[in-house]
């Protein structure tokens, strides 16, 4: 790795061998794979010199993701935050001068009682996502901070809630396939996941069994690089998956494919389903998918007498009006045709439920009042202009970067621009949400503290160590919070954690997945894998953790929530919006991750930004040539919110209808200073408050 200097490349080679040092660590980013990495150190110098995948982790093989391969170069970036700054010009306008440590915290803590005094603690709002999915920096001294605050509580949305809520109703929790099993399939449907851009660990062991002779099905509005490595594309309307899986089950009960031991044994509903799905023939979700009947025949069929057979569903498929409908929906599927019993059958979305770690004690909801309002990130442009009684007067902001990556920006730019608004910012850079606050803290990265990491795509908790000491005078959000706690006065003894002590609340359970899962064998191994059967098949023998203890294909408990307890179609907002007129001649656009970003993490890394290019609109060459636009052309993109700029990418790699904007970009690095998020909307979707980022209609021309 180039992170040396010819000089320092020159003082290594005659150094001793000794003089190096490998720390173990964990990847903190929001992604699947959760890598566990060694980090090279230079004891001479302090520096971390190296950064590699940890060969021994069953995950992680030895190998990095192209984004986090360039960590050390994001960690020692010259434009890395130092230093507490206080804002100076205009909120956005990004000029800011150095202060200390004590004269940030005390303006802080004096602002925010001062907030408290006059309208009450409810006030104020935190606003954090997974910028680390850490459980010591994002969901413990800093949850603890604001409950004991009484804070108006952030509901975490943004990403994953509507499939969570779906899955869970049909499957009682959120575990699934262990990828690593993936391996053993002959059959394996890849449902919006674009597993080579943001699930790579995956992909070795599905193409392991694709050389061993299983079919690898993608199905996805776009042709991605996943999709051009499978064996069948279907390129599938967005938001119409619901319906898809409907005729796959019609198509399954019609032909007497189903296991029918597995669904009166294991399952609840089975009769009602079928008939449920006797209405879903192919022709009629043909129409509603964009799919040709025959395909939707053909897939069914094959899904249901190829064992084993699993399917990777990932986020992307929910982020629409009925997305949590669509993945309960999904989730019934293996259950069906029994793919759970096979090793290397099944589902797998997330595995986040198979950590019950104590948060309890990490995040201390007891130290929070009663009854304190609880308030949707998605809807933040709404939250800071319209909430009232109390309106949002302090915002903290860390763990994430809201002005590029919330729906709706220009009413999250109008609210974070309120001059009556105290906005404080934790960061490694200054991003456009740090333009807007009014004190930014620098904070650490992954290399300068400790944490512990849980994954959503495999079984291995892992531990981070720090390899190096915090950069200028960066401080951990942990500690951040802490020094917060004592300016505020809370004198709980749990304020006075540290870091490694949280480390070991998180792992105080009874749980029998946690049984000898401990720190000291973290510190010795890096991780460790839950105390799981092995191999793991989740659902081979039923006892689904629902209330039936059954796999819920009808589901009382979604009756109970005003949902229809069958698995139904809910057609996506752009549906109507089209019907209706409303969107002229409008074009659906999905905004799914970039290879080289993650998220807007890694925006501001040159050499990532040059791989990425510009931002890019794919557009099928019919709506192009109807619009007058040629490849390689700017073109405006927008709705009746806002909009963006991009360089038209004209390619039969996206389905007619449909456009594509590889995201997230920083709106001050994009052209026009505004991104893909000018568009979407705050619209909520079907379950658990989620996002709806791909149910987005746009018109596009060239740019005047
Ligand atoms: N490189 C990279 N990796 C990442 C991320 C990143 O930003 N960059 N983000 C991380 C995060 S936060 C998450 S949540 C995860 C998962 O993030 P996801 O958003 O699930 O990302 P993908 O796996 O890329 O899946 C998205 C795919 O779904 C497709 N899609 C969109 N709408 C629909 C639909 O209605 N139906 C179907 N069938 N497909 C649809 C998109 O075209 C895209 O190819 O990835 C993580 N990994
Ligand atoms: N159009 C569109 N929008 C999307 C999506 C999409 O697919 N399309 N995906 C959505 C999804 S799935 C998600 S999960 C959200 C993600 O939204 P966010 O969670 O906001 O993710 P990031 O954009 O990566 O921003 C994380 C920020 O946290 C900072 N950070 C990282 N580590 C630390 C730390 O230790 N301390 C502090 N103080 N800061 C830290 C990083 O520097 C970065 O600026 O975006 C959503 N937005
Ligand atoms: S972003 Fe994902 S693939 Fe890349 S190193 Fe981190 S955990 Fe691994
Ligand atoms: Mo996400």
């Amino acid at each position: 790795m180039s992170m040396l200097t010819d000089k320092e490349h020159r003082a290594a080679s005659r150094s001793r061998r000794e003089d190096f040092i490998d720390v173990r660590g964990v990847c903190p980013h929001d992604c699947p794979d959760t890598c566990a990495w060694i980090v090279t150190v230079d004891r001479t110098t302090g520096r971390a010199v190296r950064l590699r995948g940890a060969e021994d982790h069953p995950i992680t093989r030895g190998f990095l993701c192209t984004k986090v391969n360039h960590y050390l170069e994001r960690t020692y970036h010259p434009d890395r935050l130092l230093y507490p700054l206080r804002r100076t010009g205009a909120k956005g306008e990004g000029r800011f001068e150095r202060i200390t440590w004590d004269e940030a915290l005390d303006e802080i803590a004096q602002r925010l009682k001062e907030i408290i005094e006059r309208y009450g603690a409810e006030a104020i709002l935190p606003y954090s996502y997974a910028g680390t999915m850490g459980i010591v920096q994002g969901q413990s001294m800093d949850r603890r901070f604001f409950h004991r605050l009484g804070a108006t509580r952030l509901l975490r949305t943004i990403c994953s809630e509507a499939g969570f809520v779906g899955l869970r109703y049909t499957l009682g929790t959120a575990r699934g396939t262990p990828p690593e099993e993936f391996v053993h399939a002959r059959y394996i449907i890849l449902w919006g996941a674009n597993l080579l851009s943001s699930n790579a660990h995956l992909w070795p062991f599905v193409r392991e069994a694709q050389k061993n002779g299983a079919k690898v099905v993608c199905i996805d509005p776009v042709r991605t690089r996943t999709a051009h490595a499978s064996d069948w594309w279907l390129p599938i309307l967005p938001g119409t998956d619901g319906a898809l899986a409907l005729a796959m089950m019609h198509v399954i009960f019609r032909d007497g494919l189903e296991d029918r031991a597995f669904i009166e044994e294991h399952c609840i509903g089975g009769d009602r389903l079928r008939e449920q799905v006797a209405e879903w023939t192919p022709d009629r979700a043909a129409v509603i998918t964009g799919l040709d009947p025959n395909a939707i025949m053909q897939l069914a069929r094959e899904y249901a007498t190829t064992r084993p057979a699993v399917i990777r569903l990932n986020y992307g498929m929910q982020r629409h009006a009925g997305g949590g409908m669509a993945v309960r929906t999904i989730a019934c599927l293996p259950a069906v045709v029994g793919a759970w019993r096979d090793l290397g059958g099944g589902l797998l979305l997330s595995t986040s439920g198979a950590f019950p770690l104590n948060y309890q004690k990490l995040e201390r909801p007891d130290l929070c009042p009663p009854n304190t309002r609880a308030l949707n990130m998605v809807e933040l442009g709404r939250i800071l202009n319209e909430v009232d009684d109390p309106p949002i007067k302090a915002l903290v902001v860390y763990n994430s970067n809201p002005a590029a990556v919330a729906p709706d920006q220009a009413a999250v730019r109008k609210g974070l621009s309120r001059e009556d608004l105290f906005t404080v910012v934790l960061e490694h850079f200054q991003t456009d949400t740090a333009d807007y606050a009014d004190i930014v803290l620098p904070a650490t990265t992954q290399l300068e503290h400790w944490d512990l990491l849980k994954p959503y795509g495999h079984y291995y908790l892992a531990l981070n160590r720090p390899a190096i000491a915090p950069l200028g005078e960066s401080k951990p959000n942990s500690e951040i919070f802490r020094l917060l706690a004592q300016r505020m006065g809370f004198d709980e003894p749990c304020f006075q954690d540290d870091d490694l002590t949280i480390i070991r609340q998180a792992l105080e359970s009874d749980a029998p997945e946690l049984v000898d899962v401990t720190l000291e064998r973290l510190l010795e191994q890096g991780f460790v894998r839950l105390n799981l059967p092995d191999p793991y098949r989740p659902f081979a023998d039923g006892r689904f953790p629902t209330p039936s203890g059954k796999c819920e294909l009808y589901s009382e408990r979604m009756a109970r929530d005003g949902y229809d307890p069958l698995p139904t179609y809910i057609p996506p907002n752009w549906e109507e919006e089209t019907r209706s007129g409303q969107a002229g001649e409008g074009l659906r656009l999905v905004s799914p991750p970039a290879h080289s970003f993650l998220n807007s993490t890694f925006v501001n890394i040159e050499r990532l930004r040059r791989r990425e290019g510009e931002p890019v609109l794919w557009m099928h060459p019919d709506d192009a040539t109807r619009r007058g636009i040629e490849d390689g052309q700017i073109v405006r993109v927008w709705n009746e919110r806002g909009g963006f700029l991009a360089r038209a990418q004209v390619t039969e790699d996206v389905r007619p209808g449909v456009c594509m904007a590889p995201s997230v970009w920083w709106p001050k690095l994009s052209p026009g200073g505004q991104n893909v998020n000018f568009v979407t909307s705050q619209a909520l979707a079907d379950m658990g408050g989620g996002a709806t980022f791909h149910d987005c209609v746009i018109n596009v021309a060239p740019a005047g």
